[in-house]
C-alpha cells in the first residue's frame, strides 16, 4: 500500500475513500477536509471566536487541534460531570484536556458542575424527588445548558463540537427508524444562532471514527481511552455497531447514507411538510422564568428543574 501523495509506504488505509496516504500526508490531509467541510456548510469565517467542547476524547481535542492549526481563535470548554465509577472517569478526562491546553497554550474553561450546582451528574440522576433519571438524560440537559451558557456569558459566536461520522450515522439511523421529522430536521451539520444561543457546529461530521483515532495516533495527542461508563449498552453504541456491519461489506455505506441523507434534505426531501408559519414557530419558544435561556417548556427550562428541584431537597 503505497500513498496516493507520495508513493511511499502508507501507514492509513481508506477503502471507503480508495485512498491510502503516509503519516505526513494524512496529517496534512485532515485539516485540508476539515477547512473544505467547514467552507462547504458555512460553518464560521476566519475572525469568529469559537468554543470548542471537549471531553477528552480522541474526536474533540482531535477538532481543537485541527482548528488551532488551521489558524482560528479557538478555547475550549471542559464540563465537569463528576462521573468516578470507579476508573476516575472524569478526573482523567479533565487532566487529559488541562495538558493539552497547556501544551499547545490555549485556554481551557472548567465547568464544574458539582462546584456550582452541589451534586454531579450520576447524584442529580438519582436524587428522588424527580423519580430517577438516566445519567445521560441529566447529562445531555445539563452540556447543553452550561454550554449555552458559557458562550452566551463569554461572547463566542461559535459552538463546536467533536461529532464525528459514526455518531452522526448512528443518530440518522435512530431518527429514522422512529421517522422523527423533528430530530431529522435539525439534524445539521450546523445550526444557525438563535435566541441569543451561539451557533452549533461538526467540523468533524464527515470524518469516520476511525480515520480520528488514527489522526489523534499519529498526531500524538494524548486522549481517555475508555467510554464514558455510562455509556455502555446504550443504544447508539448497538447503532453503530450494526452499520459497521454494513461498512465493512460495503466500504463507504455509512458516509454515503449520511451525506445523501444531507442532500436529500437540501433538495426538499421535507419541504411540503416542513412548513410553520413563522409565527408559530416563534410561539414555541419562551425564556426560561429561572435563568433566561430560550426554552420550549413554559415556566422553567428543563435544566433548572433538575438543579432546582435537588437544591430544594438538600
Ligand atoms: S458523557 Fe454523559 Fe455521554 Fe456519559 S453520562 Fe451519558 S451523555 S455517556 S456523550
Ligand atoms: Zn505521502
Ligand atoms: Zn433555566
Amino acid at each position: 500500500m503505497k500513498c496516493k501523495t507520495c508513493g511511499t509506504k502508507a501507514v492509513v488505509n481508506m477503502p471507503q475513500h480508495k485512498l491510502a496516504m503516509c503519516k505526513e500526508h494524512y496529517l496534512e490531509w485532515i485539516p485540508e477536509q476539515t477547512a473544505r467541510f467547514i467552507r462547504k456548510y458555512w460553518m464560521f469565517g476566519p475572525d469568529e471566536k469559537i468554543l470548542v467542547a471537549v471531553s477528552g476524547g480522541k474526536d474533540s481535542l482531535s477538532l481543537w487541534d485541527i482548528l488551532i492549526r488551521l489558524g482560528y481563535q479557538v478555547d475550549g470548554i471542559y464540563i465537569g460531570l463528576g462521573i468516578d465509577e470507579g476508573i476516575g472517569y472524569s478526573d482523567t478526562s479533565l487532566r487529559l484536556c488541562r495538558e493539552f491546553a497547556e501544551k499547545n497554550q490555549q485556554k481551557l474553561i472548567v465547568v464544574d458542575v458539582k462546584g456550582e450546582r452541589g451534586q454531579s451528574i450520576p447524584e442529580l440522576a438519582s436524587n428522588g424527588s424527580r423519580g430517577r433519571m438516566k445519567p445521560c438524560s441529566v447529562c445531555g440537559v445539563v452540556k447543553r445548558h452550561e454550554m449555552n451558557r458559557i458562550a452566551f456569558e463569554h461572547g463566542y459566536a461559535v459552538l463546536a463540537t467533536g461529532h464525528n461520522l459514526d455518531d452522526e450515522a448512528a443518530t440518522l439511523f435512530g431518527n429514522t427508524l422512529s421517522w422523527s421529522k423533528d430530530l431529522l430536521l435539525r439534524q445539521k451539520p450546523v445550526l444557525p444562532e438563535q435566541n441569543g444561543l451561539a451557533r452549533k457546529v461538526k467540523p468533524l461530521c464527515r470524518f469516520y471514527e476511525k480515520e480520528m483515532t488514527a489522526y489523534a495516533m499519529l498526531r500524538g495527542i494524548e486522549y481517555i481511552y475508555e467510554e464514558c461508563p455510562f455509556s455502555v449498552g446504550s443504544t447508539s453504541i448497538y447503532y453503530k455497531e450494526l452499520l459497521n456491519q454494513l461498512e465493512n461489506e460495503r466500504p463507504g455505506a455509512k458516509l454515503a447514507f449520511y451525506v445523501k441523507f444531507l442532500s436529500a434534505r437540501a433538495s426538499g426531501l421535507f419541504k411540503e411538510d416542513d412548513y410553520q408559519p413563522i409565527e408559530e414557530v416563534e410561539g414555541q419558544i419562551g425564556v426560561c422564568s429561572t435563568c433566561g435561556q430560550p426554552t420550549t417548556n413554559s415556566g422553567m427550562c428543563a435544566f433548572c428543574k433538575i438543579v432546582t428541584f435537588d437544591k430544594k431537597d438538600e
